[in-house]
């Protein structure tokens, strides 16, 4: 993607927006060394689809499996770092009435690059929970056990995140729809578009009317729906698109 290729229409529908939602998927986070969930796996995990450890069967099935593949991806979570792509989007916040990011991620990057408003639709994975009462731990007992177990209830621990098949916190799902239903401008960057209900955001936007602009490298199913295609990775075409959009800076 040039520069050429981001229209005039689309820049004056950034300098006239009051209130921009922002979709985020696995690709914005690719560029901070974390594989997305289409990239291939690599080493011990790359037998295995995340699609078949990031369910609750899995996890009953086989503890110890699910609950390493997580503490290896924490790890690499806990050793990277928002890109110029997470950062291009704080910013927008200086340009833009309201900013809300819709993350799918669960790496808490959005908010270590300064956005204020972020919605995780499918949880956090330095969060940690009882798979038994669903409370959230915080410290528990180091012992030779992995998965390691609740302090209160003795169920085994889990990552706080939501798994195929589990239902996505109603009260992130409403404040998404909310936000989807109350914007001028809606950015889907670096997802797929393949998770549901994350990827009916889009569409809820586009039966409104609302403008929808797609960042990815590649097409997906939504791209030949959406307004605007800027093909490339967010953390080159987002600094890009705010550059161009506000020459001044800021
Ligand atoms: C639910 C957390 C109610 C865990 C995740 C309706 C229709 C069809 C199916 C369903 C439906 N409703 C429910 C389903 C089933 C299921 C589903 O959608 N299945 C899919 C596979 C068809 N959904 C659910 O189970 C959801 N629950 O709906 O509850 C219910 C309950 C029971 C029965 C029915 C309904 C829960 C879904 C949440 C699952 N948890 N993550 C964890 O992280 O371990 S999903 C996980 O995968 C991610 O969070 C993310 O959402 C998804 C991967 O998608 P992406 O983020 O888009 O990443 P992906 O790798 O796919 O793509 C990366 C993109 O980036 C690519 O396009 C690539 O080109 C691009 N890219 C690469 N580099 C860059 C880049 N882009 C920009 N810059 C770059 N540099």
């Amino acid at each position: 993607m040039n520069t050429t290729t981001i229209s005039s229409a689309l820049i004056d529908a950034l300098r006239t927006a009051q209130h921009v939602v922002v979709l985020t998927g696995a690709g914005i986070s690719a560029e901070s060394g974390i594989p997305t969930f289409r990239d291939a796996q690599t080493g011990l995990w790359a037998q295995y689809r995340p699609e078949e450890l990031a369910t609750p069967e899995a996890f009953m099935s086989n503890p110890r499996l699910v609950w390493e593949w997580y503490a290896w991806r924490r790890e690499l979570v806990s050793h990277a770092a928002p890109n110029p792509g997470h950062f291009a989007l704080a910013t927008l916040q200086q340009h833009i009435p309201q900013v809300t990011v819709i993350t799918q991620n669960v790496d808490g990057f959005h908010q270590q690059a300064g956005s204020q408003t972020v919605i995780e639709l499918h949880g956090n994975i330095t969060r940690t929970k009882c798979f038994d009462d669903n409370t959230i731990v915080d410290q528990w007992d180091e012992t030779d056990e992995v998965p390691p177990r609740c302090p209160s209830c003795n169920g085994l621990l889990r990552p706080d995140v939501v798994w195929f098949g589990e239902t996505l916190p109603l009260t992130a799902l409403d404040a998404a729809y909310a936000a989807t239903t109350g914007c001028d401008l809606f950015l889907s960057i670096g997802t797929s578009a393949l998770v549901h209900p994350a990827a009916s955001l889009p569409y809820e936007a586009l039966q409104r009317g609302t403008t929808v602009v797609e960042i990815n490298p590649d097409a997906t199913p939504l791209t030949g729906d959406v307004h605007y295609s800027l093909r490339g990775p967010a953390g080159v075409v987002l600094p890009a698109l705010l550059a161009t959009t506000w020459p001044e800076g800021g």
